[in-house]
């Protein structure tokens, strides 16, 4: 996959893609990104990219040609058609859904906006999706472009080094929590690791994990539980849980 980036802070999220599962999966070859920066093909002296919005108010806006001429660079930097994201808090709010879907894709191209926004004729012509990373507001796209990239990088084939811990993850395909998890001491000042887990049997073990994430997804989402996969046996004990509960609050 490649992603090209539009910003004009490229190193920032260049800096973010350079460790951990996104760095390895760009040495391994499955992922690679590009900066492209506005101001590199910004007019004049001063390399304008931004202006004062008509109609007044504060801030400043990004003025289409150095944004259209650092995109139109990226699009011929590759012959694969693109995608182009505006990561904006206007956005459609993305999910695990829509980074599936955006880790399909052979291409993207994230376009960070800074100051107020970016000029709307420019979204209009250029952008083919607007996402946001969530309801608050960022000063600007970058970090949100830096969440995208690790969201995707992730899901590439081959890039965890356990392709297992791609399914058990939280908002993994059956849309629930993660479990809890622990590693060795078994015993600790701290507490003790659940005896089920030491026990060696994995049918109980898995078990108990499914019942421990449809526990946290209950108390912390319960919104989740609405669109989650649940098999009879999850409806079950989630049934059994919530009548102890009404139970012990009479
Ligand atoms: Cl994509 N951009 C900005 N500036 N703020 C955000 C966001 C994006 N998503 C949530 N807040």
């Amino acid at each position: 996959m490649r992603i090209d980036v539009v910003s004009l802070f490229p190193d920032f999220v260049g800096g973010c893609a350079g460790f951990g599962v996104v760095g390895r999966a760009i040495e391994r070859g499955l992922l690679t990104v590009e900066g492209w920066n506005p101001r590199d093909y910004a007019e004049g002296n001063y390399r304008r990219v931004d202006d004062r919005p008509f109609g007044g108010g504060p801030g400043m806006v990004m003025m289409i040609d150095p944004l259209r001429a650092a995109i139109s660079a990226a699009r011929a930097a590759d012959p694969a058609p693109t995608r182009v994201i505006y990561l904006s808090p206007q956005g459609r709010r993305l999910d695990q859904a829509g980074v599936r879907e955006l880790a399909s894709r052979e291409r993207l191209l994230l376009l960070c906006g800074r100051y107020e926004g970016v000029d709307e004729r420019l979204v209009q012509a250029e952008v083919d999706e607007e996402v946001s990373i969530g309801d608050y507001v960022l000063s600007g796209g970058e970090l949100a472009a830096a969440v995208v990239i690790d969201a995707v990088a992730r899901l590439q084939e081959g890039a965890l080094n356990d392709a297992g811990s791609a399914a058990q993850d939280s908002f993994a395909d059956d849309g629930l929590l993660d479990c809890p998890h622990y590693t060795k001491p078994a015993s600790h000042e701290l507490g003790d690791v659940p005896g089920v887990l030491l026990s060696g049997n994995h049918a109980e073990i898995s078990r108990w994990r499914r019942q421990q994430a449809l526990l946290r997804t209950l108390e912390r989402r319960p919104d989740l539980l609405e669109s989650a996969s649940l098999d009879d046996a999850d409806r079950r004990f989630l049934a059994a849980i919530q009548a102890d509960a009404g139970h012990g609050s009479r």
